[in-house]
């Protein structure tokens, strides 16, 4: 680039839009899908970390996956939102900073904006670039009043969080019971680094999925149109795509179990004959009936998330739950 151009142009990225405050690109997913291919299906158990799902597609589906009428996390956690959004802006004081940790489109963080007028700053933290991109400036431009600036990194990692909400009270926003991605100790670790992001007088507003009868959760993950088997099934595509894999999906299938020793439904994609597959310009061999451990989806009960929020360095402040116990949504203050 011509020296002469070079001080009108950001270090970080050269193009903010400008209803952005700021877009930092801490370039997280550079070749670690590459590498986390290598070793899921190198190793003795084959797994795959389920962050993997959501290209393109994977979004898509996963937005069809939250529509489906067995699917209840996302209605009753939205439904949650709306009806104490009031309290919640209350919480949330006058000129907060959300710091939302894998924000997706965006939609649920729109019912908390549209009830707190007062809120000064929002960072949507997210590892899928353009995405992210679009939902920011989308609504940036329905929230003139907020300072919106986002963050393209995996919220996993520890970053620095930009000046919007540098100056700023720092509430986390952690929607979805993504949290239920986590093995149980990197939960806590995940919690303990945010407590310590958000600050002394910090809050968090998190979703966490509830343990129940076992066919209800069964039945969310392995809904009657096929749409979750889809969503599983387009890791192998998107390896296809991206590593040069030579996946037939056909060869697979989806399995949804509820493991209640360990209180998690998980995902697998089970290998339907022995067979060969390349990617990465490797070779992995499947014998029959072998999985692809692909994701956990850990439940909580309301005392046991509790006592993990506690153990991580929050108070618990407030717990809200629809009428049959399917979903939570906790506000906790950084002690
Ligand atoms: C985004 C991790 C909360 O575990 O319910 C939905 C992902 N996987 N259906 C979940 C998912 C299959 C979802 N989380």
């Amino acid at each position: 680039m011509p020296r002469e151009t070079r001080d009108t142009v950001s270090p970080t990225v050269p193009d903010i839009p400008e209803v952005l405050a700021d877009f930092i690109d801490y370039g997280h997913d550079a070749d670690t899908f590459q590498h986390d291919v290598i070793t899921g299906l190198g190793a003795a158990r084959k797994a795959i970390p389920p962050k993997y799902f959501y290209d393109e597609r994977g979004s898509r589906l996963f937005d069809a996956i939250c529509a489906l009428p067995e699917y209840y996390p996302t209605r009753t956690e939205v439904a949650l939102l709306r009806a104490h959004a009031a309290e919640i802006a209350a919480l949330l004081g006058s000129d907060a900073c959300l710091v939302e940790f894998g924000c997706g489109s965006l939609t649920k963080v729109r019912v908390l904006l549209d009830a707190a007028p007062d809120l000064g700053g929002f960072i949507p933290i997210d590892i899928s670039r353009e995405h992210l991109l679009a939902s920011a400036v989308s609504l940036a431009a329905d929230h003139p009043g907020v300072e919106v600036a986002a963050v393209c990194a995996d919220f996993t990692q520890p970053i620095t969080l930009p000046p919007a909400a540098a100056r700023r009270r720092r509430v986390g926003f952690f929607p979805g019971s993504t949290i239920g991605n986590f093995e149980p100790r990197d939960a806590l670790a995940f919690l303990r680094t945010a407590a310590r992001q958000l600050g002394t007088g910090g809050g968090m507003v998190i979703g966490v999925d509830l343990v129940k009868d076992a066919e209800v959760l069964r039945a969310a993950y392995n809904d009657s149109r096929g749409v979750t088997a889809a969503f599983n099934l387009n890791l192998l595509s998107r390896i296809n795509r991206e590593l040069s894999g030579s996946f037939e999906p056909r060869h697979f299938r989806h399995e949804a179990v509820w493991n209640a020793d360990d209180s998690r439904i998980e995902m697998h994609l089970i290998s339907r004959r022995a067979q060969r597959v390349h990617a990465c310009g490797r070779s992995f061999a499947f014998a029959e009936a072998e999985t692809i451990h692909t994701e956990n989806s850990y439940k909580y009960t309301v005392e046991g998330f509790k006592a993990l929020a506690e153990q991580a360095g929050f108070a618990h402040r407030r717990v809200w739950m629809d009428g049959d116990g399917l979903f939570s949504l906790h506000y906790l203050d950084v002690a």
